[in-house]
């Protein structure tokens, strides 16, 4: 125990204190008899208000979606049948470096004590199988006990919201109503500050390198989003006039309206503009660039020979690898130390794709003709969501100012852009949130659109009904049966999740009728179904799907046999 002021407080409420202190201001979740206690104290306190779902999986999506907007989540399950539900969003948050605390109301220690076999678990005696489970996904875990609560809770939101990954707390259900005497301080978040030393001297061969290059440049992954880094890589590329390309999990943290914005670096399946930008230059400087499959344009990247790899807690600059300096203080010292350049003035942003002409509005709904007219439905501030599918199409939207977007590119778990939605309309209401998913994705966690409306949220949501999976169409089985779904009627749902809805429906098989949908007032939800074709799909999304097959079956696959590949058209 510290020695500072303390009081007794129950390990329950103590914990629901700490999300509170951390900013954590909604708890998702599925009740069950091992976290009712904790939901009691809830209710008993006021703290946290309570957002139920209708699936542990939905839960893990909803808090990894307002963890994105808020900073960091909590959401609460119940033992084993809730938590390996959530385990692959909790993966994902892993994959993603989301901070998102999973709090699972566990069997009593008295069982554990006693090795008695308890309901929701494997009825053998043991307790541990799931601890160590999450132990592989998560950066920290524990099951709380009355003499550790203090200090593991504390430890766990501190991990979680440093590191920018997930942890897993386990809750006995027999403890939550235990008193402990407990800090009166407010947990604070911070990062801990950068060593004085190796931040300067960090500071200085980053600046030494950027002002001796002839043609610099940022690239910037999506830890610059996760650890807040955007304005300062903005500042400094002003300050430089260098280009910033970002990757496709970092579309939107760099503003694509502010001047040195070089587009999104996805290796050779890049833009030129942006490839010469990236791989042209002289010296790169890297915000935590991961190279993946998806980042790396099936790793044909090619970057600069020394490039500095500057990540949340640690830098490498040429040989030299710097500990205990963080990633926003590393990039105000060099702001602060290189000069101003004005001899790179940037050139005036690239047109916008033009504005759409439709000869007939009474044509069938294509692809192209769906995303050309959404680009201009997209509004500055929007927040906008995708699943894997056709709808990645908006990795080519350009974006007005402000706006944020919501993709599980690397973990890539189809559905999970439902269960998010969720959670970045609870964190952000006051922001507009336009959802775009496949039938395939949307079917996997559709249940929680009920819990959308029954908080009266107001999200935009683009359902592309094809018959199923048509990106996957693109790897193999182009006309196959394990690629079709049920035909669902999607429209129809908002009704049926609320029989006296006010949500707008429209069912769009034209460009005439989708001009009539966009033009709904947005003060309810509204849900758009989209009619297309299955072999309809934006040209970039099949061909990352054909050369996916590639990688995936190697070349004794099935992949090259007539017909079992959609192609683009030529
Ligand atoms: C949990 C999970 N299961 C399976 C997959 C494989 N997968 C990737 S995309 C996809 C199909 C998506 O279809 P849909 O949402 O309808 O998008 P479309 O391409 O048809 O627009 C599937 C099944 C996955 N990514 N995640
Ligand atoms: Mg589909």
């Amino acid at each position: 125990m510290s020695t500072g002021p303390s009081r007794w407080m129950k390990i329950g409420e103590f914990l629901l204190r700490r999300l509170e202190e951390a900013g954590v201001g909604h708890l998702f979740g599925v009740p069950g008899d091992f976290n009712l206690e904790l939901l009691q104290q809830l209710e008993d306190t006021g703290r946290l208000r309570w957002v139920g779902n209708c699936s542990e999986l939905n839960a893990s999506y909803a808090a990894d979606g307002y963890a994105r907007l808020n900073g960091l989540a909590a959401f609460t399950v119940t033992n084993a049948v809730g938590a390996m539900s959530a385990i692959n969003g909790i993966a994902g948050a892993y994959a993603e470096h989301v901070p998102v605390i999973c709090i699972c109301g566990s069997i009593p220690l008295r069982s554990i004590e006693r090795g008695l076999g308890m309901h929701h678990t494997m009825g053998d005696g043991t307790w541990d199988r799931f601890l160590g489970a999450f132990a592989q996904v998560t950066a920290a875990h524990a099951r709380l006990t009355p003499y550790n609560a203090v200090t593991e809770i504390d430890r766990l939101i501190l991990t979680a919201w440093r590191e920018k990954l997930p942890v897993y707390m386990e809750l006995p259900s027999d403890i939550a109503y235990l008193d402990i005497e407990v800090p009166d301080v407010p947990l604070v978040l911070a990062q801990p500050p950068s060593d004085p030393e190796r931040l300067r001297s960090c500071a200085a061969a980053i600046a030494a390198r950027l002002a001796a290059a002839t043609s610099p440049a940022i690239l910037v992954d999506q830890d610059a989003s996760r650890y807040g880094a955007a304005a300062e890589i903005m500042e400094l590329a002003a300050k430089l006039q260098i280009p910033v390309a970002v990757t496709g999990p970092a579309k939107a943290v760099i503003d694509e309206t502010f001047p040195y914005y070089a587009g999104v670096y996805n290796g050779k399946a890049s833009e030129p503009s942006t490839i010469r930008a990236v791989e042209g230059g002289d010296c790169l400087l890297s915000v935590a660039y991961r190279p993946i499959d998806g980042t790396s344009g099936d790793f044909t990247a090619s970057l600069p020979a020394d490039t500095i790899c500057a990540r949340g807690h640690s830098v490498d600059v040429g040989e030299d690898n710097y500990q205990a300096v963080t990633l926003k203080e590393v990039l105000r010292s060099v702001i602060d130390a290189v000069p101003q350049v004005t001899s790179r003035p940037a050139r005036l942003p690239a047109a916008g794709p033009a504005a759409a002409t439709y000869a007939d509005g009474s044509a069938r709904l294509t692809q192209a003709a769906y995303w050309q007219r959404l680009q201009a439905y997209l509004r500055p501030g929007d927040v906008l969501f995708t699943d894997n599918g056709t709808s990645y199409a908006i990795f080519g939207f350009r974006l007005p100012q402000d706006c944020t977007v919501v993709a599980s590119v690397i973990w890539g778990s189809i559905g999970y852009s439902v269960g998010a939605l969720l959670g970045t309309l609870t964190a952000a209401p006051q922001r507009r949130h336009l959802l775009f998913v496949g039938d395939g994705s949307f079917q996997v966690t559709a249940q929680e659109l009920s819990t959308m409306l029954r908080h009266d949220c107001k999200p935009v949501i683009f359902l592309i009904n094809n018959g199923g999976y048509t990106i996957e169409r693109g790897y193999l089985g182009k006309t196959e049966t394990y690629n079709d779904i049920a035909t669902w009627a999607y429209a129809e749902l908002p009704e049926v999740f609320q029989p006296d809805t006010t949500a707008q429906s429209f069912v769009v098989k034209t460009v005439a009728d989708l001009e009539k949908a966009l033009s709904a007032p947005n003060d309810t939800l509204v849900f758009i179904e989209a009619v297309m074709d299955p072999h309809d799909a934006p040209a970039a999304v099949i061909r990352s799907s054909n050369k996916g097959a590639d990688l995936d079956y190697g070349p004794r696959g099935p992949q090259h046999r007539d017909g079992v590949q959609l192609r683009p058209a030529i």
